[in-house]
Parts: structure tokens; C-alpha cells; sequence
């Protein structure tokens, strides 16, 4: 699948990064790896980052935490994994910001110039919680927040402390094409457009592929009904078309949003390399 970007939304992306002084990467926590803009390393290139798993609420925590350790180790980078609905875990993103741009604010002084804030800017796929990220900080909504891709239009300065300002910026995706696997996740979790994919056809996938690795979150979604399908669950929840036949496409939706508001249970979709 090649999804939809647009390599303009990506260069004006690169070109106002060379203005900021630290970037905060946001991923989801159930798919850290695969919700990981691929292309990063060569895009920022040296400029130092911190790693937010966000939606931490929604993930396996075990899981999220052994990512964490995965990011410090593997890539040096200081991750964290968040919920922005609740509000622990703010002092420490802050303070966390503050060190890792001790430098920057040391060589400013050094230079004698007026202290301004920090830059950071946010960046990440769409509607992996940008603009929530920014709010939760804040504590108001003042970055518009949908639970779809493709809601920041335009990048957004705000001051979130004294001494940080953060950008919020359009979600990217790569411009090129993900594996198989990769789009699966990515359209489970919403972080595709919804004209990327074809929900019975994902929903089908999901329940094939995660039969093996979720087996017990699975069984207890379909109260342990030995026929794990979408007709199964069709059947259970009377959806039937006006032609009398099990609405297939309408257990589609429902499996997928069930799944992305936790109803299975706390998920982690990635498995550590
Ligand atoms: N459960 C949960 N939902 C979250 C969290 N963070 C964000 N969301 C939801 O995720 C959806 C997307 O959030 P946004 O902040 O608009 O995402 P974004 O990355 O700014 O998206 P774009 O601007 O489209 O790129 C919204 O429905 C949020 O309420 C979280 O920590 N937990
Ligand atoms: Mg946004």
C-alpha cells in the first residue's frame, strides 16, 4: 500500500526543523516501532529528540515499558511512555526537555544573546496525538484535536512553559510504500485516512493474524466461542443486512472500534526485534 502524503507537507516539515532546537517524536504505544516515522533519522538528521509512546492508556504496559528500554538502549534516545488523559508524567517531560536542551540555552547565554525559549517541535504520523500531546501540557484546549488523520493543518507555535515553546506540526506519512504488515497496524490504530483501506478486508486480517499472539484477549472478545469471525460476531450481535444475511461489514466496523477504544483490552502490536 502506498499511502497518500504529500512530499511538500514533508519538506516544509524538514525546513522548519532546522529552526528548532530539540524535537519530540510521538508514536503510539501500541505500535512503537511501526507508528515510528521510518524516515526520521534521515530527515533530522543530528538534531537531538526525545521519544513520546502516546495513547499509553490504550497499550500493554509491560510491553510499552520493555520499548522504552528498547529506545535506550538500541537507539540512545530518551522515551517515554504517556497518557493524555490523565495527568501524571508532565513534570517529567518537562524537566526531561529542559535537560536535553541544557546546551542550546547555555550556548545562548554564552553568546550573550536575550534568553528566548527552547524550540521544539512535535512530529509524528497523523493522529498519533500531536496536538493532545501539546494540550495535556498546557492544560486547555488550545491545538485542535480529532480522533482522525489529518487534523493539524498548518504548524502552530505555543508556549507550553516559561522557557519551551513547541510547534505542532501536520501528521507525515512516509512517501513510500509500507509493508503489508506495517499498513495493518497503522490503519488498526486510525493512523491511516480512511480511504486507505477497506474495513472488512482489515478487520479480516487483524482477526487472522492476531489469532496466534492475542489468543486470550481474542477468545474472552468472543466469549470463548470456538469461531472467531466477523460472521460470528455478526451473529451474536443480531447484524443482519435488510437481505436477511449476517452484516458482515457492519461486525467489521464494530471489531475496529472496539479494538481501538481498548474494548479488547490493552494491546501491543509490535513485537521487540
Ligand atoms: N486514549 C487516548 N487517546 C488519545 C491520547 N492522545 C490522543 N488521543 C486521541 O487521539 C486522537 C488524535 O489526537 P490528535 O492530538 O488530534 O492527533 P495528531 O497527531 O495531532 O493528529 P493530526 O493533527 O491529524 O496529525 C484524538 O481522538 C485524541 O483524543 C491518549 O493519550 N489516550
Ligand atoms: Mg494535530
Amino acid at each position: 500500500m502506498v499511502p497518500k502524503s504529500s512530499k511538500s507537507a514533508f519538506g516544509r516539515l524538514t525546513d522548519l526543523v532546522k529552526w528548532v532546537d530539540l524535537l519530540i517524536e510521538v508514536c503510539d504505544a501500541r505500535a512503537p516501532l511501526s507508528s515510528r516515522h521510518p524516515n526520521t533519522s534521515t530527515l533530522f538528521g543530528q538534531k537531538p529528540r526525545l521519544i513520546v509512546l502516546s495513547k499509553a492508556d490504550l497499550a500493554c504496559a509491560q510491553a510499552a515499558k520493555e520499548w522504552l528500554a528498547y529506545f535506550r538502549d538500541h537507539d540512545q534516545q530518551t522515551a517515554f511512555a504517556l497518557s493524555f488523559k490523565t495527568a501524571s508524567g508532565k513534570d517529567r517531560l518537562l524537566a526531561a526537555v529542559l535537560k536535553a536542551t541544557t546546551d542550546q540555552r547555555q550556548k545562548m547565554a554564552r553568546k550573550g544573546l536575550l534568553p528566548r525559549p527552547v524550540r521544539i517541535c512535535v512530529v509524528g504520523m497523523p493522529n498519533v496525538g500531536k496536538s493532545s500531546l501539546i494540550n495535556w501540557l498546557i492544560g486547555k484546549n488550545r491545538a485542535k484535536v480529532a480522533d482522525r488523520p489529518g487534523v493539524t493543518r498548518a504548524p502552530q507555535w505555543i508556549r507550553v512553559h516559561p522557557q519551551i515553546e513547541l510547534l505542532d506540526s501536520p501528521g507525515v506519512l512516509p512517501n513510500r510504500a509500507l509493508d503489508e504488515n506495517t499498513s495493518l497496524k497503522l490503519a488498526l490504530l486510525n493512523l491511516l485516512g480512511e480511504n486507505s483501506y477497506d474495513q472488512e478486508e482489515m478487520a479480516r486480517a487483524a482477526l487472522l493474524r492476531f489469532h496466534n499472539k492475542q489468543v486470550e484477549q481474542l477468545e474472552s472478545y468472543f466469549k470463548n466461542d470456538d469461531d472467531i469471525s466477523l460472521e460470528s460476531l455478526a451473529k451474536r450481535r443480531n447484524f443482519i443486512t435488510q437481505g436477511g444475511k449476517l452484516d458482515t461489514r457492519r461486525a467489521a466496523g464494530a471489531f475496529i472500534s472496539d479494538l481501538r477504544e481498548g474494548k479488547l483490552g490493552k494491546v501491543m502490536l509490535d513485537s521487540l526485534p
